[in-house]
């Protein structure tokens, strides 16, 4: 299998907010990458990865870091691919703050999607979402995920009619 999307990290302590873009894109069989790539500790590394990663088939990048969260940005310079960052709240971090508007605010003319804070399921669902633009099979799964979201919502709702209180008219 081809890898479509690539995960990137900055470091494996980011992996515990890092897979659950990988579950979710297991969950809609997207073939995928996952690696450890650092914008400080491998610039060259990462450069050549950045550099590659259209003509390898790749359709999204997810780049998650934490700290001074400049991953996501320096990929995004380098190559045509949508980015995803992904703020991690790292052990060295100032409440994550550091990390959102590292990767957030980014100058004119080299976005990076950004994401919450340790928002990875969110980063996979956006790339799934990209994807299926030029896929309607992808697409039709993306509607069923919708619907079932809203599913929870109708048996939450049924849920809270169970609950008494003295004054509540529902
Ligand atoms: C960043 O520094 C990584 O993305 C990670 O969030 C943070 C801490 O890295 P480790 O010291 O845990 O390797 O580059």
């Amino acid at each position: 299998m081809d890898p479509k999307v690539s995960i990137i990290m900055g470091s494996t302590s980011d992996l515990p907010v890092m897979e659950q873009a990988a579950k979710l894109l297991d969950e809609f069989e997207i073939p995928f990458e996952i690696n450890a790539l650092s914008a400080h500790r491998t610039p060259d590394r990462a450069m050549e990865f950045a550099k590659n990663a259209s003509e390898r088939g790749i359709r999204v990048i997810i780049a998650g870091a934490g700290g001074a969260a400049h991953l996501p940005g320096v990929i995004a310079a380098l190559t045509p691919l949508p980015v995803i960052g992904v703020p991690v709240k790292a052990s060295i971090s100032i409440d994550g703050w550091d990390s959102i508007l590292s990767i957030l605010q980014m100058p004119p003319g080299i976005p990076v999607a950004t994401v919450g804070l340790d928002g990875a399921l969110n980063a996979g669902i956006l790339a799934v979402q990209i994807l299926a633009t030029g896929n309607p099979e992808l697409m039709e799964k993306m509607k069923q995920f919708k619907s079932d979201l809203a599913g929870k919502i109708v048996n939450a709702n049924e849920e809270l009619r169970q609950i008494k209180f003295k004054y509540k008219t529902n």
